[in-house]
């Protein structure tokens, strides 16, 4: 037995069975390479789905990190800390959003967006008590509380976890007819992803989220959109928003607002909006904490001083044209924006395709058993991208 199957085997006489993972044991990381218990190199083109946009123990981050770590991590929100402010200065910045509440998982940022578009529509729009409907999106992936999965229509997410929380409607995406069709009077809010991430890269028509924006505003919701994983540059823009050039109502943003040094999540929105949180109306011990808020400052200073969302853009475009080559009579189409990209398969072996990277040394995730997703860190170099094109190439 080698160390590899220790670590496996132990994992699975200890844990629970809620992952399939590739069976590699990474150890070790640094910018978009990860190492594995063998001593083996990778290259990581997944960014432990985005979280890492910056590179794996981004110097600076790590720095920001230690110094805090030192100083002070935690005092809970019973009290003032000296780093929050900033923090959420910068997010108000970058966002242009004046008002940030700080959470920890994405699922917890989109939880703080459902609690507030509900309580808003209560007291702005004066939607009966306990009637709020929040429109969602087929195929849409928010994270895994109960009341999340309640509007997924994921069976495998969601199948055994029921009752679910009553007030969501699901219409199809990319269909925005669907949404007008939907809104009734109890309607508060439209939750979205500007490109639905596990459903496998799915892009919508160039002109939806401009349509959904003129729908929201027309009919009087909130349009909220989920960035958590599109993001702070994966689509060679800082938000994905940008390219409809609209702004939402409400923004979520999780994951790469740590560059993966701590789970930190945030709401973003407008005063109108954040006033409905009054004191004791929502919380987390950790949320906006000392320690996480000086990572999030360093990590979003690391993405505008390196400029990552040109940079995604840039080398995504690169990379989708090089796996364009690719020739293969399993291949349907290649897809992606900026350095959010997919290979779709006709048959359900993307998984198997995936083992057979990891063994070529490139770390990719399967998405829906036909889809291949490929997010390497925004700091990824052309020659880097030739590398691993490479291996990918001999694989196919
Ligand atoms: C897992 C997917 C990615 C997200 C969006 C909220 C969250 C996520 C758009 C919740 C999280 C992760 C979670 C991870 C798998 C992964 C994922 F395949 F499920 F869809 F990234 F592609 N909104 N996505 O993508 O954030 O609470 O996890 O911090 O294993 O559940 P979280």
């Amino acid at each position: 037995m080698g160390k590899t199957e220790d670590f496996i085997g132990k994992a699975e006489r200890f844990g629970a069975k809620n992952y399939a993972p590739i069976p590699v044991v990474i150890e070790r990381g640094k910018g978009i390479y990860l190492y594995d218990v063998e001593g083996k190199r990778y290259f990581d083109m997944l960014s432990a789905y985005s979280a890492v946009n910056q590179g794996h123990q981004h110097p600076k981050i790590v720095k920001a990190a230690i110094e805090q770590m030192k100083r002070l991590a935690l005092t809970s929100r019973a009290f003032h800390n000296d780093k929050m402010p900033d923090f959420l200065q910068k997010v108000s910045e970058i966002t242009g959003m004046p008002k940030v509440l700080p959470m920890n998982t994405g699922a917890e940022g989109v939880e703080t967006a459902v609690k507030a578009m509900k309580k808003w529509g209560y007291e702005t729009k004066r939607v009966e008590k306990d009637k709020a409907e929040i429109i969602v999106a087929a195929g849409n992936f928010h994270g895994r509380t109960t009341t999340i999965i309640g509007f997924s229509v994921d069976e495998t997410t969601k199948s055994g976890f029921g009752p679910f929380t009553p007030g969501f409607k699901i219409i199809p995406y990319n269909n925005v007819e669907a949404l007008e069709d939907a809104v009734n009077k109890n309607t508060v809010g439209f939750l979205v992803e500007p490109i639905q991430g596990e459903a496998g890269v799915i892009i919508p028509a160039k002109d939806y989220m401009q349509r959904v924006r003129d729908v929201c505003t027309k009919k009087n919701i909130l349009l909220c959109l989920d960035e958590i994983q599109t993001g702070l540059g994966r689509t060679g823009k800082m938000f994905c928003y940008e390219y409809a050039h609209i702004k939402p109502d409400m923004l979520i943003l999780g994951k790469a607002l740590s560059g993966g040094l701590y789970p930190i999540s945030v709401m973003a929105t407008s005063e109108e909006v954040m006033k409905v949180f009054t004191p004791g109306t929502h919380g987390s011990t950790y949320g906006g904490n000392p320690l996480a808020s000086a990572i999030a400052i360093a990590a979003l200073e690391v993405i505008t001083e390196e400029n990552l969302p040109a940079r995604a853009a840039e080398q995504g475009e690169y990379f989708l044209e090089k796996l364009k080559t690719l020739k293969n009579e399993n291949i349907k189409e290649v897809r992606g924006k900026g350095l959010m990209l997919a290979i779709e398969m006709y048959k359900p072996i993307a998984k198997e395709v995936c083992k057979k990277l990891a063994k070529e040394g490139v770390l990719v995730k399967d998405t829906h058993e036909t889809t291949i997703r490929l997010a390497p860190p925004l700091i990824i170099s052309k020659k880097q991208i030739d590398e691993a094109f490479k291996r990918i190439k001999k694989v196919f």
